[in-house]
């Protein structure tokens, strides 16, 4: 009952309880739990109760909680301080590691959330092509900056105001809207805009409106139309960036160099972090080397680096990304196997270690209209169940669970376990 009195005080003194919308478990019917305290593949609530995660802090955690080189690095940095606002040598390694995992960075900036590293993206776009207007895709989720949130997935999406009332028509009207998968609805905003785009930003492959995949053609075609407009491509790799493979989805869709791509999540190891890189010739406009603007105190934070650091380095280590990959698609695959057994209508997206089950009569979710089709209250339903019998998942169907390097075999046997007790309640 810790968790009821703990949200009923919260919601006294901060809005709707909690600190970013897609906490609360509004869209699935229930009160959020409280977290006290997460290890390896597990998370624990201020009652007591253990659950098997796949949220890992929406993200970041592709090591699992507490993975120990980790946390011994940060305890070592912790007695050396956690923030000088000057530069350090921890920067210099974590830029040139991200330099070296992602080929299409050849400079990064780092920042403290995924947020400032779009909305920074934006900006250096803006400046470097003198042009103002950006395109976007329905449902992909870039943080909460004005520009950005015009049609947007994530707890956007999942609370029904996917263009923020707050948002100057001004704003809104540089940022153009485009359908994932779709380059005829690009062309036509290229043509209808010719010279006035600066940037289309996209996840390639996007998880905020629940996972979705790119069909073949798709990004290589969105490179091309850029360069035949003199638009720059932004990769929004908050999510996808080092949990796709060492280079994310850019390591996979190895056809498309994206000029620019932003990082968060991973690249912190758990702590606030965000990051923009891309071609040298664009990244040296930003300051002090350049004339566009952008600035943090926190930025580069020493405990932030070495946390980012060591996560990499285990990331690097041969085999990782396999090990992942087939621990995801076995838990996947016997998902899939029990909801064909039982005859609930489904699509399963998955991706290495980030899935999706859309809860849809779609034949495919291919799109954010697709993704929409999803019956959200069968999804709260089986989300409950999950979570009554130690599942913890993201508590909206427009989101990407996430498996991690601590999901054991046995996790993967209670959690089917738990998921066919779901699917049969339905
Ligand atoms: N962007 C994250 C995944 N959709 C959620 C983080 C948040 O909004 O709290």
């Amino acid at each position: 009952m810790k968790s009821k009195e703990l949200f009923a005080e919260a919601l006294q003194y901060i809005p709707g309880g909690v600190n970013s919308p897609v906490r609360a478990f509004a869209s699935v019917g229930t009160d959020p739990v409280f977290i006290s305290a997460a290890y390896g593949s597990k998370i624990k609530d201020a009652d007591g109760n253990e659950y098997i995660d796949y949220v890992g802090s929406w993200g970041p955690m592709i090591l699992g909680h507490g993975y120990p080189t980790v946390t011994e690095a940060l305890l070592q940095q912790l007695v050396k301080g956690c923030s000088f606002g000057a530069p350090t040598e921890l920067e210099v390694d974590l830029a040139k590691m991200v330099c070296q995992m992602v080929p299409s960075v050849e400079m990064v900036r780092m920042v403290s959330s995924g947020t400032e590293a779009t909305m920074s993206a934006i900006r250096l776009a803006r400046g470097y092509t003198k042009r103002d207007k950006i395109i976007k895709f329905e449902g992909c989720y870039h943080g909460h900056s004005d520009g950005l949130l015009v049609k947007a997935g994530s707890g956007a999406l999942t609370f029904g105001v996917p263009t923020s009332p707050g948002v100057p028509a001004g704003y809104a009207s540089n940022t153009l809207v485009a359908r994932y998968n779709d380059l005829e609805s690009v062309r036509e905003l290229f043509e209808a805009n010719d010279q006035g785009i600066a940037a289309v930003i996209i996840e390639p492959v996007p998880g905020n409106m629940g996972l979705v995949l790119p069909q073949a053609g798709f990004l290589s075609g969105l490179k091309k139309l850029c360069r035949e407009y003199g638009a720059l491509l932004i990769f929004d790799e908050v999510m996808t960036g080092f949990r796709l493979s060492a280079a994310g989805a850019q390591g996979i869709y190895t056809d498309v160099d994206p000029d620019l791509s932003t990082f968060g999540k991973i690249i912190g190891g758990g702590l606030p972090v965000g990051a923009y890189g891309g071609k040298k010739e664009i990244m040296a406009m930003i300051s002090p080397s350049g004339p566009i603007y952008q600035a943090g105190t926190l930025s580069g934070n020493p405990l932030a680096m070495r946390a980012g650091i060591e996560t990499l380095h285990v990331l690097n280590q041969e085999g990782f990304y396999d090990k992942l990959e087939t621990r995801a698609a076995s838990l996947v695959g016997g998902m899939e196997v029990i909801l064909k057994e039982v005859g609930i209508p489904h699509v399963v997206n998955r991706l290495g270690s980030m899935f999706t089950i859309f809860f849809t009569e779609a034949p495919a979710v291919n799109s954010f209209a697709d993704a929409v089709t999803s019956d959200t209250e069968r999804f709260g339903k089986y989300f409950r169940s999950m979570l009554q019998d130690g599942i913890y998942l993201p508590a909206s169907q427009f989101e990407a669970c996430f498996v991690s390097a601590a999901h054991s075999d046995r996790d993967c046997e209670c959690t089917l376990e738990a998921f066919e007790s779901a699917i049969r309640s339905l």
